[in-house]
């Protein structure tokens, strides 16, 4: 059955800060087609929180606490995975934060800090995860959840899209480096997703939230469960001869042009 493509029955995904949010919706949909789950979180406590979560959706996920940042503590926690769940088959480099700051008002560090979480950190979970592959000539996937703002910026995110628009050209530049290794190194590019994340922005009357829902064509939030079919794609053997694609579940805003207010 052609459906074998998407089957990952025997897999292995590693989804870093998936205790909720847009990780988890992914971590859920690798779980439901059939891989072991792997969540990584920077809170033990949210962990916990999320083990109890993933198994009313009939799963049974491992946890690891490590900060995505932190090189030793991320090579430990690779290494610790594969020595008791198995080789890392599927990362999904999810773990991001962002910081709403004027440029001209955003101190240095706040600004080292999102670059280090949102783009040090894939490098630094995909190399560890990579040199398994290659080590075991394996092969795998490596997905990077970019954003809008890897392709367009906006007012007080300039941490956020520089870190963003930099995972697109570092998962492009992993992709021609790892292909030749059977590691496909692609990326998913939300659109405007209902999480904790947007949630200060998304309040009913808030200017943006009305701002998004006229620059979204579908004329909506994304809800999590919308990357789930992209996210098992970019994972599974139907992407076997993809390489270095951002894919955006954008509901179409990248393609718009936007519309007149009175419209
Ligand atoms: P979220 O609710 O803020 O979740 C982010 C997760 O990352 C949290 O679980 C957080 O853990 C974890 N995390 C933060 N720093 C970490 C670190 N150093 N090591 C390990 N885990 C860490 O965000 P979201 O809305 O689900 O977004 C998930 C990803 O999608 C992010 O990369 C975000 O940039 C991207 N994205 C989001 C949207 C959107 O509209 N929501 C759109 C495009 C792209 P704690 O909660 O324990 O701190
Ligand atoms: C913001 C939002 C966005 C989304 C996402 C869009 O403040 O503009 O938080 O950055 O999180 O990245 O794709």
């Amino acid at each position: 059955m052609i459906q074998h493509l998407f089957d990952l029955t025997g897999k292995t995904a590693l989804v870093t800060g998936a205790t909720h949010g847009l990780g988890m919706a992914m971590a859920v949909a690798l779980g439901k087609s059939g891989a072991k789950i792997v969540v990584n979180d920077i809170s033990a406590e949210r962990l916990e929180n999320a083990r109890i979560e993933y198994r009313k959706e009939g799963l049974d996920v491992a946890t690891y606490v490590f900060d995505v940042t932190d090189e030793q503590k991320a090579e430990e926690g690779i290494a610790k995975i594969e020595a008791e769940v198995g080789p890392v088959d599927i990362l999904v480099n999810n773990a991001g934060i962002i910081k709403r700051i004027p440029a001209v008002d955003m101190a240095a560090a706040d600004f080292r800090q999102v670059i280090d979480i949102d783009l040090t950190g894939p490098f630094i979970m995909a190399k560890f995860v990579a040199r398994s592959m290659i080590k075991r000539n394996a092969g795998g996937k490596i997905i990077n959840i970019c954003s809008m703002m890897s392709e367009l910026g906006r007012e007080t995110v300039s941490a956020y899209a520089s870190a963003k628009g930099g995972l697109k050209m570092l998962t492009r530049n992993l992709a021609t480096e790892w292909a030749k290794f059977n590691i496909q190194v692609n990326g998913i590019g939300p659109g405007y997703f209902a999480t904790s994340q947007t949630a200060p922005i998304r309040v009913d009357g808030h200017p943006f939230n009305d701002f998004i829902l006229s620059r979204t064509p579908a004329g909506r939030w994304g809800e999590p469960e919308d990357l789930q079919g992209t996210v098992i794609f970019l994972a599974s053997k139907a992407s076997d001869f993809v390489n270095g694609h951002i894919v955006y579940v954008d509901g179409g805003i990248l393609a718009s042009l936007g519309k007149a207010s009175n419209e």
